[in-house]
């Protein structure tokens, strides 16, 4: 059976993800901070498939570096690596943020990644063809907005970083896609309000946002298309999302 990785499996779109690749008889290693949601989805889904849990910050590379090197045998030849682990704080004006939170979102969506690509590459690369890395970018990495600041930015390294990585893993058959959500009920919003659920509701009332299991479609569809596809970029918005037009300071 293929094997997936998907870091930050406790929620949103991670969560959403490993219900799909466990649908289709895939092993699973799911990881991310919150341990008892890992092993409640472990409960869920490790029944029917093979289920690694590892808790594990992405911040941290060595201890990603260690849970990549001492994987088990039997999965150890990972054929996907969903990127997804991320997030976003201070929705305030950038002149209005802690410092702090701008350093949480490079660690995370940025170093975070890199230290999880970093430790799997030598396996997809073993794995070959049909392997894939995917990483959940955003609409925000292309298209700045009031408060998208250092979040928007990070999506924007994570989009180039795929790029780049596609050059250097010529040859070698793994594949690489920046997936770029627009606004998709989970909880993002939460977590960039710093638990303010009266502004999450707020933000996906009355309209129709995605839902974490329709990225998650498009994320099994990415690693399940035959090993001679590539998608480089998929972005995906609701259908009640579009852009704004300029905004001019006037006298
Ligand atoms: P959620 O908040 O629902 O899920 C985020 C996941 O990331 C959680 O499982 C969390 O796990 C994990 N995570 C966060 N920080 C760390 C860390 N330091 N180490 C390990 N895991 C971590 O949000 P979404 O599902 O919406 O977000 C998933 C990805 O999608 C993110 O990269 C986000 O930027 C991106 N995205 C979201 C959009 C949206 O509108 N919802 C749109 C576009 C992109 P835990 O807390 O247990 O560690
Ligand atoms: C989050 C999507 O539209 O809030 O990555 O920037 S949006």
């Amino acid at each position: 059976m293929p094997i997936a990785m998907i870091t930050g499996a406790t929620s949103g779109f991670g969560r959403a993800a490993a219900r799909r690749f466990a649908a289709a008889g895939w092993s699973l290693i799911l990881t991310g901070r919150r341990s008892e949601r890992l092993e409640a989805l472990k409960q869920e889904l490790g029944d029917s498939v093979e289920v690694l849990t590892l808790t594990l910050d992405v911040r941290d590379a060595e201890a990603v570096a260690r849970a990549v090197e001492t994987l088990p045998d039997e999965l150890g030849q990972v054929t996907c690596l969903v990127n997804n682990a991320g997030l976003a704080l201070a929705p305030q004006p950038a002149q209005e943020v802690d410092l702090a939170d701008w350093h949480t979102m490079i660690d995370t969506n940025i170093t975070g990644l890199v230290n999880v690509t970093h430790a799997l590459l030598p396996r997809l690369i073993a794995t070959g063809a049909g392997a894939s890395i995917i990483n959940i970018g955003s609409v925000a990495g292309s298209w700045p907005y009031p408060g998208g600041h250092v979040y928007g930015a990070t999506k924007a390294f994570v989009e180039q970083f795929g790029y780049n990585l596609r050059c250097d893993l010529k040859g070698t058959g793994v594949r690489v896609t920046d997936i770029a959500p627009g606004m998709a009920e989970t909880e993002f919003t939460l977590v960039r309000t710093k638990g303010d659920q009266a502004a999450s509701d707020a933000l996906y009332r009355g309209t129709t946002p995605l839902q974490a299991e329709d990225i998650a479609e498009q994320i099994f569809h990415v690693a399940t298309l035959p090993d001679h596809i590539n998608i480089n970029r998929l972005e995906v918005m609701p259908t009640r999302q579009t852009w704004s037009p300029f905004t001019i300071d006037r006298d």
